[in-house]
Order: structure tokens, then C-alpha cells, then sequence
């Protein structure tokens, strides 16, 4: 239910507090289980008037950077000097795991002597400069960048989603008095661990987002899911060729679809609508114009996909068509999944995103927020 209150008139008032509520006083009992019940009331208010958004998706898909969007566009968040050396260690160590990881498979014997020196580095909490004066030479040689353009079908594919981004730009963060951009810290990778709470003001209306990790609580967290407004599920749209089960060729989206497939037909879920966000889609722009691993060797099906006629006509350019072609078929085997099972009160809307672009998530966010407050209202007066 919706609820606008008045919490003015309330928080106006003078309220006693416990501590001025003596013992000798014979009505302090009275008085005091008054104030509980009035402050039980408030939390309820407020409780009910917050709209709860549940972000779903496994590891690395981008549910983080898009609450760090929110935060950066509605809290207006400056980030304090804490923060700041919190960001700027965190992208060091992202720096430091990355470099180590490609070292480890990477091919090329003339290095071996920089590597063996670099991968001592493994166990260290900091890194020095002779660390990013050797990881720089390293990142110049033509073999390691052309190796971490196909990194996505080795492991520890969340660090390295961005990596080319920050190895480009290891001078400046290698300096003592670097400070991360924006863009350098909704870059970076953090993996988050449990069930993740972050709330936001958008106009007249609290939202709280709670980040759940399905690759750690699986499906648990549906059975507390009564007080969900709606579920915001985000799919890594471009992991179509990473692959996580070689045995069977399974790659990070098919996982994906298969775990959508369990939420869409979950029973605590039956009448929550969902969000889907289709992100990374400027990863999967550069990965299907790199021609380097085509989604057909993934999805044999997607040879015979044609586009819908009314997507035809939206094709800006020639070059986008398999680009184009990819980013439709994607969407219609997740609603494909939402087709199976909707009603009016179990719908899904898709959304293409890329999570690193405040303009375009800012704008998208905070439309589909005040959709869902309309949907809500609707729904209370039962026209929906
Ligand atoms: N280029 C690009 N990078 C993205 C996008 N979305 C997320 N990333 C990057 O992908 C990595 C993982 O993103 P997170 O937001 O931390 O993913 P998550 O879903 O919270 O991951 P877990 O907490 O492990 O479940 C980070 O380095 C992000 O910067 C996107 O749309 N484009
Ligand atoms: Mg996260």
C-alpha cells in the first residue's frame, strides 16, 4: 500500500524523551508505552511508504555500478578523503590481480624475466613503483595486449572487464597523489558479499535497493521477497562467450538464462514485476564489431534470427546490423523465459544498458523508478 502521511505535523511536536520520563512520576509508564507506540507507527509509515528494489544477477554483472550511479546522481555523493583511499586501493589491487593473472597464461618467452620478477607480487599487500615501472613495459608489448583482448574466456573475468581502461592509464594512477574519476571508480570491482542495502531519495519517494549476489544465496532470498515493489534482474548481455562449463559448453549467459528462467517461475515471485537490464551492451558492441567470437558459436540458433521489422527501421547504420541482431536475439531469450508464465501483476520490461554511462543509467533509473511509484498507485486504486 502507498502511504503519503504527514510527517511534518508529527516531527513538529515536542516529543519527551525516555531519559525525561522520571519513575517517580506516576503516569511515566503510561507515557512512555505511548511514545513506543508512536514511534512504532512512525517506523511503520515509513516503512510502507519506501519501495523496496530488489537487484538481482550473478557475479559481476553490474549491480553495484548501478547503485553507485544512483548514489552519484540522487545523494549527491561527494567523495570523502576516505573514500578516495579506499577507491585508489581498491583500483591498485584490481590493477595488481589483473597484471598477474594475464602474466600467468599469457604467452611470450621474452618476458619470462619481468614476469617471474611481477609475479612475486602475488602475495604482497602493496605495490611499488618498480611494480608499475615492469607492468608497463609489460602492457606496451603487442602480444600481452592482443592476450588480453580474449581474456573474457579465462578466469577471473570480472576483474578483468575494464582492465585495458586502467592499464592505458597506470602512470597517473601509479602517482602519490592520484585521485580516482568518476568513471575510474564505477570501473572498478569490488565483489559484494551477502545481501547489500543502499537507500535513495527520488523526488518525493525512498527507494531502497538491496543488492543480493544470486551466485552466493541462490534462489533464498525470494521467500522474504513479500515486501518487494519489483525485482531489477541484471544479465552481463555480453558474456555470451565466456565459458563456465566447458563439459557442456555453458557459457556465463546461458547461466544467466537459466537462473532468470528459476526466478521467472518462482513462487514468491509470481506477482512481482521485473526489470530486466540487459547491460554491458558497450562490451557487447566492441565484441561483435571485433568480429573475434561470433554469438552463433554460443547460440547456434541466432543464424537463423531475423531481426523484428520494427527494429529494422530503428538501424542507425549498416555497421550496427550484427550488433543490432546480437542485442535483439539476447532480449528475446530472456522474454522468450517471460512469455511462458505473465500477468498483469507479473510482467517484465526490458532495458538495454551499459551501467558505466551516467547519463544514459541516470535518466533510465530514475524513469523506471517513478514508473514503478505510478504502477504502484495504479495498482492501489485498482485500476491496474
Ligand atoms: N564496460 C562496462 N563495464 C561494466 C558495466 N557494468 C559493470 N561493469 C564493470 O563490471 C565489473 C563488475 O561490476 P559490478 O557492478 O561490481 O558487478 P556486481 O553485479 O555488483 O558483481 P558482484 O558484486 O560480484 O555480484 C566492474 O568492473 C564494473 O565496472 C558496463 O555496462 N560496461
Ligand atoms: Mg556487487
Amino acid at each position: 500500500m502507498w502511504c503519503c502521511g504527514n510527517q511534518q505535523e508529527e516531527s513538529e511536536q515536542e516529543e519527551p524523551t525516555m531519559e525525561s520520563l522520571s519513575n517517580s512520576d506516576p503516569g511515566s509508564e503510561r507515557r512512555a508505552s505511548k511514545m513506543i507506540e508512536k514511534q512504532i507507527r512512525k517506523d511503520k509509515k515509513a516503512y510502507r511508504s519506501t519501495q523496496r528494489l530488489q537487484l538481482v544477477g550473478l557475479d559481476g554483472s553490474g549491480k553495484t555500478t548501478l547503485i553507485r550511479q544512483m548514489k552519484l546522481l540522487h545523494n549527491n555523493e561527494l567523495m570523502s578523503d576516505r573514500k578516495q583511499a579506499k577507491a585508489r586501493d581498491l583500483i591498485r589491487t584490481n590493477i595488481q590481480k589483473a597484471v598477474i593473472l594475464i602474466l600467468k597464461s599469457a604467452p611470450g618467452d621474452h618476458l619470462n624475466e619481468t614476469r617471474t620478477k611481477l609475479l612475486a607480487y602475488e602475495d604482497t599487500d602493496k605495490v611499488d613503483e618498480a611494480f608499475y615501472t615492469m607492468a608497463s613495459e609489460v602492457w606496451a608489448d603487442s602480444t600481452i595486449k592482443e592476450f588480453v583482448k580474449h581474456v573474457e574466456v579465462r578466469g577471473g573475468y570480472e576483474v578483468l572487464n575494464n582492465i585495458d581502461y586502467f592499464l592505458d592509464r597506470m602512470a597517473a594512477i601509479a602517482k602519490a597523489d592520484y585521485i580516482p574519476s568518476r568513471m575510474d571508480v564505477l570501473k572498478s570491482y569490488t565483489p559484494t558479499t551477502g545481501i547489500f542495502e543502499t537507500q535513495i531519495q527520488i523526488e518525493q519517494t525512498v527507494f531502497s535497493l538491496h543488492e543480493v549476489n544470486c551466485g552466493q544465496t541462490g534462489s533464498r532470498w525470494t521467500q522474504y521477497s513479500q515486501d518487494v515493489t519489483a525485482v531489477i534482474f541484471v544479465a552481463d548481455a555480453s558474456s555470451y562467450d565466456v565459458i563456465i562449463n566447458p563439459a557442456k559448453g555453458l557459457t556465463l549467459l546461458h547461466e544467466t538464462l537459466i537462473y532468470f528462467h528459476s526466478l521467472w517461475n518462482d513462487p514468491n515471485l509470481k506477482q512481482k514485476s521485473v526489470i530486466l537490464f540487459l547491460n554491458k551492451q558497450d562490451c557487447l558492441e566492441k565484441k561483435i564489431k571485433s568480429k573475434r567470437s561470433h554469438l552463433s558459436w554460443f547460440f547456434p540458433e541466432f543464424s537463423k534470427y531475423k531481426l523484428p521489422p520494427n527494429i529494422v527501421t530503428e538501424l542507425d547504420h549498416p555497421k550496427n546490423v550484427e550488433y543490432f541482431g546480437a542485442k535483439y536475439f539476447i532480449r528475446d531469450c530472456f522474454l522468450q523465459i517471460a512469455q511462458e508464465d505473465c500477468n498483469m501483476s507479473h510482467q517484465c520490461y526490458s532495458h538495454f544498458t551499459s551501467a558505466i554511462d551516467t547519463d544514459n543509467i541516470g535518466k533510465l533509473l530514475t524513469n523506471c523508478c517513478r514508473d514503478i511509484v505510478q504502477r504502484v498507485h495504479l495498482r492501489m486504486h485498482e485500476i491496474l
